[in-house]
């Protein structure tokens, strides 16, 4: 019987080839922890938490993850048996509230050392893929509409998208409405368009604004609305027609059970890192499509390391109608694996063929920006 027997921790931070204008703030780099897992057998796993730039799309910070996982979350894993992997992800769930980078990144690495000792990749031991490749869509943020439509032309020449993300709240909405109208005009029948508000409207806003999107056709509506707006979300998809998906308004099952009874969204993001692991992001798809919920495969931009966990996770759920954003290891300046992940005619393959996470970490460009941080 093998038991946990190192837990250690790696910081550094990766730029942005292209920031993202958001209603929060603009990102610009991503401050990315490794936590490397060991067992009594020598075996390893790797798990990678992110925060996109500082503390403001979610309340956790970096040094927050770092300190969470090395002073609470790795005294109480530490001689656990690792074949009781179920339990782990329970008791991590006890060990710290909320700190659901700090424990996505834990669950990532032991599903990761599981996968490896038994040589199977992590999909399998989530019940098996249902898929091999995922879609997915590439966030336009360019600051203006011409040169948006031109980046979506270079994207969907290099890559093959079918679906763009659009940031709404830097601009005015009347503008960033606007844009968007334009830009879901000029791909019309090539791509479709997802815009994400990041909780930037308040009720008056949506009222004025959702007409005019309907009209333009856009697909659905990321998180107009403050977390809490359960009601009034309901309404609005309903007086509207648009639908919306819920990301932050997310953060584990019992949010995704209560946005089923509400109605306060037509979707729900995936998103391992905001939810707390893997096995809470797939409890997440199960309740949401027992409620006639869609899903959308989230991202909050991982390495190729976290895209591909989110990967094995998402393609083991039975219908992933919105497709995935995972255009992470594209947008970011540097990556950390052997082979980094990449899209083709719209698709990010599913690393089925290794075991665990299924890629190869590079050491030593994960030794050169631990160095330089
Ligand atoms: C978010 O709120 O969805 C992920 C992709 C993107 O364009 O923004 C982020 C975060
Ligand atoms: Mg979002």
């Amino acid at each position: 019987l093998s038991k946990i027997s190192q837990i250690t921790t790696q910081r550094f931070d990766l730029d942005l080839n292209q920031s993202i204008m958001m209603s929060i703030g603009t990102m610009r780099k991503q401050n990315v922890l490794l936590v490397r897992i060991r067992d009594s057998d020598g075996a390893e796993g790797v798990g990678e938490a992110i925060v996109m730039g500082g503390p403001f799309w979610g309340s956790e910070s970096i040094e927050g993850v770092q300190a969470a996982i090395e002073k609470y979350i790795a005294p109480s894993l530490l001689n656990q048996p690792t074949d009781t992997l179920g339990s782990l992800s329970v008791l991590l769930g006890k060990v710290v509230r909320g700190n659901a980078a700090a424990r996505s990144a834990v669950e990532m690495a032991l599903f990761d050392l599981v996968g490896r000792k038994l040589n199977v990749p992590i999909a399998m031991l989530m019940g098996g893929p249902c898929r091999k490749e995922i879609p997915v869509a590439w966030t336009l943020s360019t600051g203006t509409t011409q040169s948006d439509i031109e980046e979506g032309e270079r994207a969907i020449a290099a890559h093959g998208f079918r679906r763009f993300k659009l940031k709404f709240g830097h601009d005015a909405p009347e503008a960033d409405v606007e844009r968007c109208a334009a830009i879901l005009s000029h791909f019309q029948g090539r791509a479709t368009v997802i815009a994400d508000v990041n909780q930037g409207w308040d009720e008056a806003t949506a009222v004025r604004m959702l007409p005019r999107l309907a009209d333009a056709g856009l697909e659905a509506l990321e998180q107009p609305l403050p977390v809490d707006q359960d009601a009034v979300s309901a309404a609005l998809q309903a007086r509207f027609g648009v639908y919306f998906i819920a990301d932050e308004a997310v953060t584990g099952a019992a949010s995704a059970s209560r946005i089923a009874a509400t109605r306060a969204a037509g979707a729900i993001a995936l998103k391992p890192n905001r939810d707390g692991g893997l096995t809470v992001t797939r409890d997440v798809a199960i309740i949401a499509l027992a409620a006639g919920i869609k899903l959308y495969g989230g991202t909050m931009l991982e390495t190729s390391w976290g895209t591909a966990a989110s990967l094995q996770c998402f393609s083991t759920i039975p219908d992933l109608a919105l497709g995935s954003e995972l255009f992470g290891p594209l947008r970011l300046a540097d990556d950390i694996t052997e082979t980094p992940l990449t899209v083709r005619n719209g698709m990010m393959a599913v690393p089925l063929d290794g075991p665990g996470i299924g890629l190869r970490l590079d050491e030593e460009k994960i030794a050169w920006l631990s160095n330089r941080a």
